[in-house]
């Protein structure tokens, strides 16, 4: 990653194009420090993007880093949940900044950041039915509270992705911007959030995290889902999807 600080607003730019910015570990870790040194720095806004005009924003979690069977690949100890949790806890607004294309849970990294704002060419792919990867809760909760549940229903069930414009029309972005406008109009924004309140803005993000996530799972309603995803990750359709993913050819799944 590339970072850099702005007056009071902190840039994180994805700097690892030959791998499309596949979320490893590495780079989870390299974005997940950079937030807590603006932090320390008490940076007002922070803006998460890509290199200028690329084409792929992230394509997801590396896929040669998803556990063979017998492990939940997004267990809360994983690289990915870290990294939802740093930006959703990050005491300042999170600007996502999306220009090309999104993946899987890069997606739930843009749905966790606070405002979002894309290209005409961005388009948003939630992948794990591709894989043959059961979304945890969390990450589905990350999600419907972005999106409306048919539409999260469609992005889940077809892994296909859904234009900038449709994201436009559903309230799931906040602006499109072209391409030659979108960096003046994001810092411009980051500056009229520095320019506000910090302790208010904190205490406003935080309640909000707390009273969208505020939805009763009862012990045995927990332990029914942990048991359902269980029976995926331990499938041969998981190893088939992770396979077929190296192998660079389509999955072929047998429903067991
Ligand atoms: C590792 C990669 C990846 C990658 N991992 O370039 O949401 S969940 O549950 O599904 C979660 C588990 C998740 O996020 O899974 C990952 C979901 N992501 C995807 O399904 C997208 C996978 N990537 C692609 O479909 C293509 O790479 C896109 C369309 C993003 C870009 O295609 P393009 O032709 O421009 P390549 O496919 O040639 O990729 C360039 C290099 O990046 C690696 C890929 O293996 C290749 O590496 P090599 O040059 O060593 O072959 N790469 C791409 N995505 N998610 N590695």
């Amino acid at each position: 990653i590339l970072t850099e600080k702005r007056d009071s607003t902190g840039i994180i730019t994805l700097n690892h194009a030959e791998k499309r910015n596949a979320l490893s570990e590495t780079l989870i870790e390299e974005i997940t420090s950079a937030l807590e040194g603006f932090r320390a720095l008490e940076i007002r806004a922070v803006v998460l993007r890509a290199q200028p005009g690329i084409k792929v924003w992230s394509a997801g979690h590396d896929v040669n880093e998803l556990p063979l069977r017998g492990r939940d690949p997004l267990g809360w100890n994983d690289p990915l949940r870290i990294l939802i949790r740093s930006i959703q806890e990050f005491p300042a607004p999170v600007i996502g900044m999306i220009e090309g294309s999104v993946w899987g849970g890069a997606c739930e990294v843009a749905m966790a950041c606070d405002i979002l704002i894309a290209t005409p060419d961005a388009a948003f792919a939630i992948t794990p039915a591709k894989l043959g990867v059961p979304y945890n809760l969390g990450g589905l909760m990350t999600l419907i509270n972005m999106i409306p549940l048919p539409i999260v229903k469609e992005m889940l069930f077809t892994a296909q992705p859904l234009p900038a414009d449709q994201a436009l029309n559903l309230g799931i972005i906040n602006y499109i911007k072209a391409n030659d406008e979108i960096e003046s109009f994001v810092f411009d924004m980051a500056q009229r959030i520095a320019n506000n309140s910090p302790l208010s803005i904190s205490s406003m993000k935080d309640s909000l995290r707390l009273l969208s996530s505020a939805h009763a799972v009862t012990p045995d309603l927990f332990e029914k889902i942990q048991g359902m995803r269980r029976i995926v990750y331990d499938s041969e359709d998981y190893q088939e999807g992770i396979r077929a993913f190296r192998e660079k050819r389509k999955p072929r799944f047998m429903g067991k």
